[in-house]
């Protein structure tokens, strides 16, 4: 049977993918390629456990059979042992990092007027799958709530979306509200509403995809951490 984390369970197909991939990755001394394969399976969500005994293990049979066979050599098996034995560091700490961030709550929010929650909502499920602790309040929320709501919460992130014409004003509005009730705040800004006067600063990032949500609010929290 296969034990894996609770949310968002890989199916076979992706375990017998990811397989294959590490042990190609093996045989060729792929050390970034494994490295790929294992980054993905921690995102689809298998275990340590799943991770070890039916990614890493088979591949390194696998090698200790070809070589047995002599048709890998001595070198190509310590290769893929090396590569294997870094990956095993690489997965612990790229485990230590998502459980970390469970520490960390990131508010999300559209300011007043502004209905446009798509990207908003994209943004919140990758950073509740990266390991964040999401508070999504959604569309619409006038600068004072969300003050309110930053006091109460103490958001160490906040993202904001504006996409209509002038939302980069209400952004600017609620930022300032929002800084009064939670001074340590961070946030990370988006969307084609956000006018050119509102730019990155310490403290302050502007994105222009989804994707760059999870590394934006990571350099925040990392920041806030060594201050
Ligand atoms: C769906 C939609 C709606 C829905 C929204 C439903 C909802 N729950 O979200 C509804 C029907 C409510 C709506 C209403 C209106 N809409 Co509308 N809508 C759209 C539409 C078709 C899609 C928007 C969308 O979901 N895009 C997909 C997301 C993923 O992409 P995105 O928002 O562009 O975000 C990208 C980046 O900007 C960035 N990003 C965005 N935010 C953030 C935040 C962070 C933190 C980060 C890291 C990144 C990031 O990431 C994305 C890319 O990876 C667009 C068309 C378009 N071209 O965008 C029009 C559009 C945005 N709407 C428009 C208009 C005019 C309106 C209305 C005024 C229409 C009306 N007369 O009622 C109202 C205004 C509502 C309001 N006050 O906000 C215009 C806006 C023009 C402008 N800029 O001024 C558009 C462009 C349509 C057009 N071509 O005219 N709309």
């Amino acid at each position: 049977m296969v034990h894996r984390g609770e949310n968002d369970p890989a199916d076979e197909t992706t375990l017998s993918e990811l397989g294959r991939a590490y042990a190609a990755a093996l045989l060729i001394g792929d050390e970034v390629a494994a490295e790929q394969a294992i980054r993905d399976a921690i995102d689809a969500n298998l275990s340590t456990a799943v991770v070890d005994d039916q990614i890493i293990a088979p591949a390194m049979w696998l090698i200790g059979d070809l070589w047995q066979r002599g048709e890998i050599s001595v070198a190509d098996e310590h290769l893929a042992t090396e590569i294997s034995l870094r990956v095993l560091a690489l997965q612990r700490e790229a485990r230590r990092v998502v459980r970390s961030r469970g520490d960390h709550r990131v508010m999300l929010a559209a300011p007043s007027g502004e209905r446009h929650v798509v990207a908003l909502r994209m943004i919140g499920n990758l950073l509740r799958d990266a390991g964040y602790d999401v508070l999504m309040l959604g569309a619409d929320v006038p600068a004072n709530a969300l003050a309110l709501a930053a006091r109460h919460h103490e958001p160490h992130v906040v993202c904001l979306s504006a996409t209509m014409a002038g939302g980069g004003d209400q952004v600017l509005i609620a930022i300032h509200e929002i800084q009064q009730a939670c001074p340590a705040a961070g946030f990370v800004l988006g969307g084609r509403g956000l006018a050119s006067r509102v730019r990155a600063r310490p403290g302050i990032d502007v994105c222009e995809r989804v994707a760059e949500a999870v590394d934006a609010v990571d350099a925040l929290v990392k920041r806030a951490g060594l201050n």
